[in-house]
């Protein structure tokens, strides 16, 4: 297994945790910390044993986003396109195209492009005390890293906007009120219930699932005719499964389906 510098990676019961840890800066995101979320995201992908995956920060941060001190003052307009392009992209492609479902534990604050990154999960569990920030208006940014098409997507453009602009702490509640999280729990609850949520997932049959996050993830941008064909298309695969005769199987049976994820 790799080994990781700023973040903790374990695979256990069919999850992959990967724990954002740099608590001393809430876990913001320098490069490395970025390019080992790829790598670990990728092996989460390849191993077969992964079902669901969970990400969390260490302390009481989720992620403040950007590492502000990491940013030269210096850097221009195009370097920072190519610092979003190179580093930030690839994290939330993953996260979008990674056939299996994805939690974020949001345990505090997570600001800039750590609120990207949360929204970006399939999944999202919150602690009662944390909250998302979209901070980069407040340093005279826009917001980045998927921020703008989770946003509109997620509560419609003129909330979208408000949130932007106004760029103040939306409160674990009001991110429940919104739809922006599923679930929000007793901070002392957060860990296990995530946990819990997560080993759930895992035994729920993958292959479906992910095609499910597939076909969902092309409804946002297509026509219903069109949505309708492709989960034809990914319908006639799910049918080829082990997990879908074991599903018949099971009903058939009157008992609980053991699904293996294949
Ligand atoms: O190409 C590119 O990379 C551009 C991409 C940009 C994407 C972005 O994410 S831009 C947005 C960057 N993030 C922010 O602007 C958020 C900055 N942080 C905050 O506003 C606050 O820290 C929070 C509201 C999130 C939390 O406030 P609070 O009072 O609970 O904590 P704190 O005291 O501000 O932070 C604790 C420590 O973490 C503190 O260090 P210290 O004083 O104890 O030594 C603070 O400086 C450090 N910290 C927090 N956020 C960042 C950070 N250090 C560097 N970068 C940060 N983003």
């Amino acid at each position: 297994m790799a080994e990781y510098q700023t973040i903790l990676y374990q695979v256990d019961q069919g999850v992959a945790a990967i724990t954002l840890n740099r608590p001393e800066r809430l876990n913001a995101f320098i490069d490395q910390m970025l390019l080992e979320i790829t790598q670990a995201l990728k092996s989460a992908d390849k191993d077969e044993t992964v079902r669901a995956i969970l990400i969390g920060g260490a302390g009481r941060g989720f992620c403040a986003g950007q590492d502000l001190d990491s940013l030269p003052e210096t850097l221009g307009g195009h370097q920072l396109y190519d610092h979003l392009m190179d580093h930030y992209r690839p994290v939330i492609k993953l996260l979008q195209t990674i056939e299996k479902p994805i939690l974020a534990a949001i345990n505090g604050p997570a600001a800039g492009a750590g609120a990207s990154l949360a929204l970006a999960c399939d999944l999202k569990i919150m602690a009662k005390t944390a909250y998302l920030l979209q901070a980069f208006n407040n340093i005279g940014l826009i917001p980045d890293a998927g921020s703008t098409w989770f946003l509109v997507r997620q509560v419609g453009y003129s909330r979208a906007f408000e949130l932007a602009v106004e760029a103040e702490r939306i409160p674990a509640e009001r991110c429940l009120e919104l739809g922006l999280v599923n679930r929000v729990v007793e901070p002392d609850a957060l860990l296990p219930e995530a946990r819990a949520w997560a080993e759930k997932l895992a035994q729920r049959p993958t292959y479906a699932v992910g095609l499910t996050k597939r076909a969902m993830n092309r409804a946002l941008t297509s026509t219903l005719m069109e949505a309708i064909e492709y989960e034809a298309h990914l319908q006639q695969l799910a049918a080829q499964s082990e997990d879908f005769a074991e599903g018949t199987k099971a009903f058939k049976e009157k008992r609980p389906a053991v699904f293996k994820g294949k």
